[in-house]
Formats: structure tokens, sequence, C-alpha cells
């Protein structure tokens, strides 16, 4: 019988480094982040490379979990193993304040997820009130579809009509105070994971009371119980699931279902004949707008010697007009501040989340200007310009206008773009993805995956997400995994900056897949494109799934899956793996995938080690309860190993209770 090869049962990490390199700067393996970084040492600009060593040795109480600030008799540590140092001031004991701070992260993520979908439900809103004219619902057909999926009828009535009752319901999960469920979520639940969320009581009502009632909960003198506090955690990842999955859907109705796309990645696209534009941050309701602006205006940048208007993404807003624009992705997260340095970039377009302070400072070095765009997002010395729904295209404008005048300022001398860049295809949609395995099978597309699984052509699918996190080289994690995992056949979706990493790499390329894939993996992509001649761009190595928010998608597939194999999210052999994991938002999706029942792969270990208790429910008691649970390895081909394990053992699983059924006439055994 196939089982995790972890012999000890402590589920510790193997003992690689949790820093590698502490005094090394030169942390990144993306060449073209890399040329910039020797760049910027050589001009002396301070970047993220720099700090994070300045940050070394990181401090150790705040490390391990057990460094509370809840209120303002603290900070308090837990110094001794017993006595009155071994508690803070109030009584807190270790199991206490590393649960509170590990679900605090949790409820940072929730608040930053259901932000950025407020606001496009807000833009919605503005939409079938008549008061946001410059935007349109792109897909009825999706708008439908979610309708159906959310018990609002959809016949015989207009497509506005019907988005007025779904951003009601949307504005109904985010406020909601009577005992029902959340209905985005609810809608796309398995049935077994609904029962397990009623009987575990995590199912939540609603995201913006799960959150607060989560601040609450661990508020100076409430909640101690350790249990109880990581079951609120649970909760609140949930109200993130069902966050992402409302900025999922309806960005897609108002921007279009992604499909298939060709398009380039790293700095190499910022183009020195162009005016260039970046556009970083999170919220599709903005970006689209410049991107629709900055196709409208290129006589204005010919005015100024330019030949047009080069938009360029950063981050997932990258992502987001990658998938359904074909946008160029400039750069990832850690990197951001390297493409200021190309001394190309005029305008550098922000909304809010993971656009780091620093960008400021970097581009007083050349003639780059910031421009914040939201009101609760600004940066000291930017300039900010409101970015309105009711006057969207008229202020995307001024944007790219502020870029086209200071392109009269660049200086061509401080202009050095590396020549990185690589072909790529994205726009890998769950409903782009069904279409090419329907294919195959029209009557059972999801067979088609699911059936390959079982016959050994593939391993099980993978999704790769998380940010980048500057305790290793920036990609080095991202990368090695996915070729670990596609070596041994994995099917490998991707979102946020960990696609940002392949897209950079090559590796989102159908010439990847000779060079990487195993034989299981590329027989089976070969079978796929033979299947589908009208898709001239070919099948690339790891399909991009889109942001971060996005990971609602790759959870659409687990469930998808699931219903196909007639069992619950826990059986399907799908793993997911952020080796680079950063922000809070991370920790929430994390958590929600255990939660769903995913095995979850984490390269950069949360604040958890400070108590024996939690580190145990992470890595192994939460799979006894929801069949999912963390893996924390720092080794990034060891964590794929020991993903690869967890894949093995649920296919094999599953087939054992296949036969069994089959010799018994009984169905399929549900257990885990
Ligand atoms: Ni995700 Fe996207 Fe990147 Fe991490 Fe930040 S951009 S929402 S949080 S760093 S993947
Ligand atoms: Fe210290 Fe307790 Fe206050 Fe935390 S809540 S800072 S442990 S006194």
């Amino acid at each position: 019988m196939p089982r995790y090869r972890d012999l000890t049962h402590s589920a510790r990490p193997s003992d690689a480094p949790r820093v590698v390199e502490p005094k090394n700067p030169m942390r990144t393996t993306d060449p073209g982040a890399a040329e910039m970084l020797k760049l910027a040492q050589e001009q002396k600009i301070e970047t993220v490379f720099d700090r994070v060593v300045a940050q070394q040795p990181q401090c150790q109480f705040g490390y391990k979990g057990v460094c509370c600030r809840i209120c303002i008799a603290g900070p308090c540590r837990v110094k001794a193993d017993d006595g009155p140092a071994s508690k803070g001031i109030c009584g807190a004991t270790a199991y206490t304040i590393v649960s509170r701070n590990l679900v605090r992260l949790i409820a940072g993520g929730a608040a930053s997820h259901s932000e950025h979908s407020r606001h496009v439900l807000h833009t919605a809103h503005a939409m079938t009130e008549g008061h946001a004219p410059d935007y349109k619902i792109k897909s009825p057909e999706k708008l439908r579809k979610l309708a159906e999926k959310l018990g609002i009828s959809a016949l015989d009535r207009g497509d506005m009509e019907i988005l007025s009752d779904v951003v009601e319901l949307g504005y109904a999960d985010f406020g909601r105070y009577q005992e029902r469920p959340l209905a985005f979520l609810d809608s796309f639940l398995t049935e077994g994971r609904r029962r397990k969320f009623n009987h575990t009581n995590i199912m939540p009502k609603a995201i913006d009371g799960t959150v607060t009632e989560l601040i609450a909960q661990t508020a100076m003198g409430v909640d101690a119980d350790p249990v109880n506090i990581i079951f609120g955690g649970l909760k609140a990842s949930l109200a993130d699931l069902a966050g992402e999955y409302i900025g999922t859907t309806l960005s897609d109705v108002l921007f279009g279902v992604p499909e298939p796309i060709v398009s380039e990645s790293n700095l190499g696209v910022i183009n020195p004949k162009m005016v260039n534009i970046a556009v970083h941050g999170h919220n599709p309701v903005l970006s689209e707008m410049v991107v629709a602006a900055a196709r409208m205006m290129t006589d204005e940048a010919k005015k100024v010697g330019a030949e047009g208007v080069n938009i360029v993404g950063i981050c997932c807003t990258g992502n987001e007009l990658l998938m359904r624009q074909g946008v160029y992705l400039a750069t990832s997260s850690a990197s951001q501040e390297m493409a200021i340095m190309t001394g190309a970039l005029d305008a550098m377009v922000v909304d809010i989340q993971c656009i780091y302070p620093a960008v400021q400072q970097v581009a007083e070095c050349f003639h780059t200007k910031i421009v914040t765009t939201e009101s609760i997002m600004k940066i000291p010395g930017s300039q900010f310009l409101a970015f309105n729904a009711s006057t969207a295209l008229e202020d995307a404008k001024k944007l790219v206008k502020i870029a086209i005048e200071s392109y009269k300022n660049r200086d061509p001398k401080k202009v050095s773009i590396p020549s990185e860049r690589h072909k790529l295809v994205a726009g890998f949609s769950i409903e782009a993805l069904t279409d090419i395995f329907s294919k195959v099978n029209p009557e059972r597309p999801i067979s088609v995956l699911t059936d390959a699984i079982l016959n050994g052509q593939i391993k099980g699918v993978a999704l790769m997400a998380g940010c980048n996190n500057l305790k290793r080289p920036q990609d080095e994690g991202h990368v090695a995994v996915l070729k670990e995992l596609v070596k041994n056949d994995v099917f490998v979706i991707a979102t946020g900056c960990s696609a940002g990493a392949y897209a950079k790499f090559g590796l989102m390329s159908p010439l990847a897949v000779d060079a990487y894939a195993g034989p299981g993996l590329k027989s089976f992509l070969k079978m796929l494109e033979d299947a589908n001649p009208q898709l001239t761009t070919g099948l690339p190595l790891v399909f991009h799934v889109g942001a971060c928010v996005d990971n609602s998608r790759g959870m659409d597939l687990a469930i998808a899956m699931a219903n196909e194999l007639g069992v619950d999210v826990p059986k399907v052999p799908f793993v997911a793996s952020a080796p680079e994991a950063m922000h809070e938002k991370a920790v929430a999706i994390g958590t929600w995938c255990v939660t769903m029942g995913l095995p979850t792969h984490v390269g950069s270990m949360p604040p958890v080690e400070g108590s024996d208790l939690i580190y145990g429910i992470t890595t192994q008691i939460a799979h006894d309860v929801f069949g999912g649970s963390f893996i924390f390895e720092m080794d990034p081909v060891i964590g794929a190993r020991k993903l690869l394990d967890a894949l093995e053992y649920r296919t094999w699983k599953l087939g054992i209770h296949k036969q069994a059924a089959e010799k018994f006439n009984t169905s399929l055994a549900q257990g885990w």
C-alpha cells in the first residue's frame, strides 16, 4: 500500500534552511530580474533584495508565532516551557497565542479578497443602476449559468435584471445576519463538504460578519481554546473562498470568460519605443479600462514621439489582463521594483494589494510616475487619482495621459531593458478546459481527466499558487516544484505569482512540454491537442487559470472531478502547493484548500511552530476531520515528492474502493 513516506509520523519538515543564504542579496533566479538587480546594486539603489538581507536574522518569537501584540499590555512572548514566562501577562499560553495569531492572518486574507470582490460587486451594482456606462456584460452566458446555480430565475428576463438579482444576493452574502449559508459558497460545494461544514459548524453566513467575529473572538480575554479558535479560522477561510468565487464569477460576467490566448512575459516586454504603463495590483475594474483607454490613445502617444502605448501587467492585475486580453506580463511580486529599474516605465498605475510602498522610492531615481487610484491605498510621494465606476473611461484616459506626459521626461541614457521574454499560452478558465476535454468526450468532459488518472496515464492534478517569499531566491521554489511534478506526469494548473513565475521562465509554453513533461503527461497533452485542431496555439506545460482570486477556479475543477468520480473532494487525486507563500491571502487560501480536503504544500513556514498542538492540528488532525492537511516543507523537491505520495495514495485508495464497489455491487465508499 503506498503511504506517506514519513516514518517519523511527526509531519516535520526536512532540515533544509529556513532562509537560504541569508546574507546574499542576489536573491532571484529570474534572469530578467537578475539583470536589473545587478544594475540596482551597481547604482546603489535599494530594493527588496537588500531589505530582506537587512532583516536577518528575523525574530524567532514572531517566526514561531509566540509573540502576542493583541493588547497593549504586551508585547508578550512565550519565553519558557513553564512558570510565569511560559504565558503572556493575561495568562494566554502558547497554543492560544499561536492560534490567535494564525487565524488573524486568515481574517486579513479574507478581508483582502473580499475587498477586491466587493469592488467588482459595486461596479456591477452601478451598472444595474445605469451609473457605470463604460462597463458591459461581456458574458451573458456566464451570468445565466451563475444565476441558475444561485437559484435566480433567468427565464424571460433581460441580462441587467438578472445581474441585479445576482448583485443583491452578493451584497447579502457580505452582510447577512439571518441563519442561512453564504449563497455563492453553498452554490458550488459538494454535498459532502456542505454536510461536513454544517456538522463542524463552520459554514459562514456572511463574509463581513465572519471576519469581524473572528477579530472579536481573538481579542484580549475572549477565546482561549485553540481548537475553537482554529475552527473560527476555518470558517473565515471559507468566507475567503466565497469572496474569491464572487470575484472570479462576476469578473467573468463583466470582462469575459478567459479563453486560450497567446502572449509573452518577462521584463523584455517593456518596449523602448513606446509609452510603457505597468498596471499593478489586483482589480480588473480599473485595469480593463486602462487597457481600453490605451488602445484609443495611440495618436496622442505618437504626438510625443512614441509609437503607441504599451500596457504591461504586474502581479495579479497582470494575470487578469493576460488571461482576458493577452496583455504582456512584465513581472511578478518580488521583482516589481525591477520593472522601474528598466528606466523605460513611464507610469505605474496601482490599485490594491501586494504593491511595495518602496516602488515610489525607486521611481524617484527615474522619471516613472506612480499613481494610486483607491481611497484606501495611497503612498506618500506618489500621485493619487481617484478611479470611479461612473467615470471609468475618462479616469482611465487621465491615467494614460499621465504616462504620455511622463514619457517626455524619459532619460534615454537610463534605459536598460533586459532582452528576456518568453512566449506563452494562457487563458484556461474551467470553461475553456472543459471545452478542450469535451472534444474527446462530449457527454462527460471531466472524465477525460479522471480516466487518465485512474488508468495511470497521469498522476493527478496540482494547483500551484501563491506569492514570492524572499526567504529563498525568487521563483526557485515555484520552478523546482513544477519540474518535479510534471516529470512525474502531474497535470498542473497555476495561479497568481506562481503562474507569473512559469510565464516569465517560458514554462507556460507548448515548447516546454517536450523539455520537461514525463511520458504520461506528454501523451495526455498530445491526445488533447490532436482532439482540438482548432487550438492553433498548442497546449502548455502548465495551465494558467488566473489570478490569486481565481484559485476558486482550481477548486471548481476539483469539485467537478469529485462529482465525476462520485466521491467528495478529499478522495480526488488533487493537491495544492504554494512554494513561496507570503501574503495573508495565501494563508487564507491554503487554509480553505485544507478545509476543502486537499493535501496542501507550503514552502515557507507559517508562524505555527511555537505550539506543538497547533502544528499537529494543521498537519495531521486536519486530515482526520476534513481530509486535507498542510505539508510544511522548505525543500521544494522534497515538498513535491510529498505531494506525489499524496496523489499516489489517493489514486490507489480510489482504485481499491472502486474494485470493492464493483465486486459487491455497492456504492462507492466515501471515507478517506
Ligand atoms: Ni496572490 Fe496576487 Fe502575488 Fe501573492 Fe500577491 S500578487 S493575490 S498574494 S504576491 S500571489
Ligand atoms: Fe499579552 Fe495577553 Fe495582551 Fe496578548 S492579550 S499582549 S498575551 S496580555
